[in-house]
């Protein structure tokens, strides 16, 4: 298709740039971000992914695309140790269930991370339960096998597959996020109980957990209260550009 020519270009042709969304602790103070994809068209403006991470995915596409948004993540990553601003800061990155199933999928990471000379124990990747899930063998060792380097595994949308909760144990998981559609105001909302077990769950596997789309100051509070100690979200911040969140560390938050 045209688009599929278009994105071709665009990935070869640095169209696309990563948007930065912060991640803040339990006092609120900034302790990372997650880099989201946009496509700055020459003619359209910006596009988002729900625009074209499909396409790349039935294209093939996601591959060359998931390797530039790697690159450039852990470039960034680079720069910014050797600022003190920013030299605490982790950077969680989107890989595709199709990038992780390749065979050399952990080359590629470790190549990476070498070639950029990023600090693994910054980078966090996010991984779906069905990219992890088809073969729970060849999930297991390739995490074991990357995370000899020191970064962390994260699972994104939680609660949100079909799954059993019995893999959780055998995976090397080192947080739980948890989905937007379980982030509620308060306690009579059904999935208030959702998120207070995905709380619960983690706490009890001694991982990490982080709320995704926090909106509101009483949606932060029922998750505090319920234990959840990382926060993401448009209360907090909307996903910057690279401009923008310059700007944003410079202004106490
Ligand atoms: O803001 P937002 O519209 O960025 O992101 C929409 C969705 O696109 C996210 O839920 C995420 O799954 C996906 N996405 C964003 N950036 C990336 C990326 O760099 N790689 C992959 N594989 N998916 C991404
Ligand atoms: O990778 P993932 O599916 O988690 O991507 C996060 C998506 O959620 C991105 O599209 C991002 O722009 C969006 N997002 C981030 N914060 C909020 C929020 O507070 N509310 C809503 N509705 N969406 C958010
Ligand atoms: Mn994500
Ligand atoms: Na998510």
């Amino acid at each position: 298709s045209a688009l599929e020519t278009e994105l071709r270009t665009a990935i070869r042709e640095g169209q696309l740039i990563l948007y930065y969304q912060p991640q803040v602790g339990g006092t609120g103070a900034l302790t990372g971000v997650e880099a989201l994809v946009r496509w700055r068209h020459p003619e359209r403006g910006l596009i988002f992914p729900d625009q074209f991470i499909p396409l790349a995915e039935e294209t093939g596409l996601i591959l060359p695309l998931g390797s530039w948004v790697l690159e450039t993540a852990c470039a960034q990553l680079a720069a910014w140790a050797t600022r003190m601003e920013t030299a605490h800061l982790t950077l969680a990155v989107n890989v595709s269930a199709h990038q992780f199933r390749q065979t050399d999928f952990v080359e590629l990471i470790l190549t990476t991370l070498d070639r950029t000379g990023a600090d693994p124990r910054k980078l966090n990747l996010e991984l779906t339960e069905s990219a992890l899930l088809d073969d729970l063998d060849d999930a297991v060792a390739k995490m074991a096998m990357t995370k000899v380097s020191g970064l962390r595994f994260s699972l994104d949308d939680f609660g949100t597959g079909y799954s059993s909760l019995a893999y959780l144990k055998r995976l090397p998981v080192d947080q739980l996020k948890i989905d937007r559609s379980f982030v509620t105001d308060g306690p009579s909302d059904p999935a208030a109980a959702i998120a207070k077990g995905i709380i619960f769950l983690a706490q009890s596997l001694g991982m990490d957990v982080i709320a995704e789309g926090v909106e509101t100051e009483r949606q932060l509070s029922f998750l505090k209260n319920c234990g959840c100690g990382n926060y993401q979200g448009y209360l907090f911040s909307p996903p910057l550009s690279p401009e923008a969140f310059e700007d944003f560390l410079s202004k106490p938050c």
